[in-house]
């Protein structure tokens, strides 16, 4: 899916009503690793995942991700040249962490949970459409070095 020219400048200019920073508090990892449990193999050197509340608690967890949430960010701030934006971090993460690029979609949809779940009828089915696009086309990049 391509974002169309006037949802590129919908979300540059944040004229979405939410943002990436604003969904901090309601963190997306901890739900990815407890939604989908196998996706803590990939973190297995961050210690106690043992529990959604260890997970919740863990500072290696919270650290790592703001690190995707911030990385995330960028995507917004670069939209017209993604690929490029995201291609040492694609091939990080098929050549050294060979995270399966479906993990990609799942934390999107994750995200998307989490923003309805916070910003409630904020959140609208306009609002959600492009957030979708978004996290679509952020998987398809971060995907684009594997092969
Ligand atoms: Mg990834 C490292 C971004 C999804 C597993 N991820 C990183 C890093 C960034 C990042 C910026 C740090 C790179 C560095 O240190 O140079 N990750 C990122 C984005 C997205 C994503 C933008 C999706 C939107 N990552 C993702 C998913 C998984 C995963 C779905 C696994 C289920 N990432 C992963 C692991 C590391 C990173 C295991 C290394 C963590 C560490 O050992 O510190």
């Amino acid at each position: 899916e391509v974002l169309s020219p006037e949802e590129t400048v919908a979300i540059a200019l944040g004229s979405i009503n939410v943002s990436v920073s604003a969904c901090v508090p309601p963190p997306s990892l901890p739900r990815l690793l407890i939604v989908y449990p196998w996706t803590q193999r990939f973190f297995d050197n961050f210690g106690n995942l043992s529990s959604p509340t260890a997970i919740i608690g863990n500072p290696k967890v919270r650290a790592h991700g703001k690190k995707v949430l911030t990385s995330f960010g960028e995507a917004i701030k670069n939209l017209e040249n993604l690929k490029a934006t995201y291609a040492k971090l694609s091939e990080l993460h098929c050549e050294k962490l060979h995270v399966d690029p479906e993990n990609f979609r799942l934390l999107g949809d994750i995200l998307i949970i989490v923003l309805a779940a916070h910003f409630t009828k904020d959140f609208t089915p306009a609002c959600q459409a492009t957030w979708q696009k978004l996290v679509g086309v952020v998987a398809h990049a971060l995907a684009y070095k594997y092969h």
